[in-house]
């Protein structure tokens, strides 16, 4: 089996340890293969830059899906470009906010999101009504993290999140903790050891997720909402995303 996952921002740096921690889940016959646009924002901190990040994504999944890849993870805590790449894929496609919401929501009753900036809470709390998981959210927290500052071994991002976490179990009640960025995916055992409360990091849900997906045959459905996109012209810049 190959699997797909895509940074949708260009932080090769970043990508490198997404790609590393999929792999430390897969299976023994799943390879990863983990990319990133080469156009597109560094970081991805609201909703402007996710507009930008989008066109880059799309390359990396409809590249995928001509090298015939088993199935795709978006790799980026918003979802990003979740419901076009889909349009555009046949395998199916994971992203790691959704599958973290629904793994926590397995094992807790009550989770708490833990992400990077404020800006970015509206989007992941969008995704939970979208999801119909919202209840069983006590409440999506900012560490106050730029998310190239995970990137920094000299920053105080850790510090950050650990009282971030605190806070959350104290005053949440909550049950787990979702880590509400890729690029907290390397930190999930050492904070769950840390704070004793299980930790769930979205890369390594959506791995199995989609692992579980392929073996199930169950791919992409094209009825309704994710039919292949009709074709028509696209002026400018976009022109070469125009759907054929
Ligand atoms: C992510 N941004 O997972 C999100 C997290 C966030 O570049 N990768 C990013 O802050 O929205």
């Amino acid at each position: 089996m190959r699997i797909l996952v895509v940074n949708p921002n260009t932080t090769a740096s970043m990508t490198a340890r997404i790609g590393a921690a999929a792999r430390a889940v897969a299976a023994s016959g799943t390879e990863i293969a983990a990319v990133n646009p080469a156009m597109g924002p560094a970081s991805i901190e609201g909703y402007y830059d996710e507009a930008f990040a989008i066109p880059g994504l799309l390359e990396e999944i409809a590249r995928g899906e001509a090298e015939g890849v088993d199935g795709h993870v978006i790799a980026c805590f918003d979802d990003t470009g979740l419901e076009a790449a889909r349009t555009i894929a046949r395998a199916p496609v994971v992203g790691i906010g959704e599958a973290a919401f629904h793994m926590a929501s397995l094992i807790a009753g009550r989770f708490t999101v833990v992400t990077t900036l404020d800006r970015s809470v509206p989007a992941i709390e969008h995704n939970l009504m979208k999801y119909g998981l919202d209840r069983r959210c006590a409440r999506v927290r900012a560490a106050e993290v730029p998310v190239l500052a995970l990137e920094d071994a000299t920053s105080d991002a850790r510090r950050r999140i650990d009282e971030t976490i605190a806070d959350a179990k104290r005053e949440d009640r909550a049950e787990a903790i979702v880590l509400g960025c890729a690029g907290m995916a390397d930190l999930a055992a050492t904070l769950s050891a840390a704070h004793g409360l299980p930790v769930v990091d979205g890369v390594s849900c959506a791995v199995k997720l989609v692992e579980g997906l392929a073996t199930l045959g169950l791919r992409t459905s094209k009825t309704h909402g994710y039919q292949p996109p009709r074709p028509k012209a696209y002026s400018g810049v976009l022109d070469r995303f125009a759907p054929s």
